[in-house]
Formats: C-alpha cells, sequence, structure tokens
C-alpha cells in the first residue's frame, strides 16, 4: 500500500511539474530557439545576429574607420606644400622634378605615369583624401 502510494505521489509531483513547465514555456510565447547573439562575421555582408545591423554597422564589430582613398595625382599637385616635404623622400629613379612632371603631365596615364608618381609620394606619406 505505501509502495502503491510512493508511486502514485511520484506521479503526481512529475505531473505538476509538468505541467508547471509547461505553463513558463507558454509564458514565454515562442520557443527561444538557440540564437547568435553577436555579429559574428564582420565582412560577410549579412546581419548574423539579426538585430537589424550588418557587419561594421553593428556595435559588435569592432570597425576600423573607413579609410579615405590614396592621394590622387591632382592632390597632390595642388598641394605642392606637402609635394615638396614628400617627394625628397621618394627613392630612386624619382627625383621631385620628375615626379612634379608627371603629376601635370597632360598626356595619358599611361604615357605620364601620374598615377605612379602619386603611388610613390603616397608610399612615402601615407597620403589619404
Ligand atoms: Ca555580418
Ligand atoms: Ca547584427
Amino acid at each position: 500500500m505505501s509502495k502503491k502510494k510512493g508511486v502514485s505521489l511520484g506521479l503526481a509531483a512529475g505531473l505538476a511539474l509538468f505541467v508547471l513547465a509547461l505553463g513558463l514555456f507558454s509564458l514565454q510565447g515562442t520557443p527561444v530557439v538557440a540564437q547568435v547573439s553577436t555579429e559574428t562575421n564582420c565582412t560577410n555582408g549579412l546581419d548574423d545576429d539579426k538585430d537589424g545591423f550588418i557587419d561594421c554597422f553593428d556595435t559588435d564589430c569592432k570597425c576600423e574607420p573607413p579609410k579615405g582613398t590614396p592621394c590622387s595625382p591632382g592632390y597632390w599637385k595642388n598641394h605642392l606644400t606637402a609635394f615638396n616635404a614628400t617627394c625628397v623622400q621618394v627613392p630612386s629613379p624619382w627625383t621631385c622634378p620628375a615626379l612634379l612632371t608627371a603629376l601635370t603631365c597632360k598626356g595619358s596615364d599611361a604615357n605620364c605615369k601620374r598615377s605612379a608618381a602619386a603611388a610613390a609620394l603616397n608610399a612615402i606619406s601615407g597620403c589619404t583624401e
């Protein structure tokens, strides 16, 4: 008798726990599926944690501020103080006059090497605009 009573008590307790768990479950509404809580990949163009913010727009991502583009030949041509300070450090075969000639050359870039001159200057100063 006492054994049977113990079993039924155990069943009742189990049922009560089950109902309680069911109640808690239904209170929470939709079951909580395992969610990614942080942006796990900051360069995939996807909103990994579904918080509405993609990659660097998500504060989970510690992104560097976007860097400017390397200074153009036109920039160097129009900033001669910076040019004069930088051109002297550009390794040969470039010289300051050769760089300036290239920057101000009016022909095609392939002939004038404007981009190469700007790149050589940018390599020294890390210039971005
Ligand atoms: Ca992402
Ligand atoms: Ca996100």
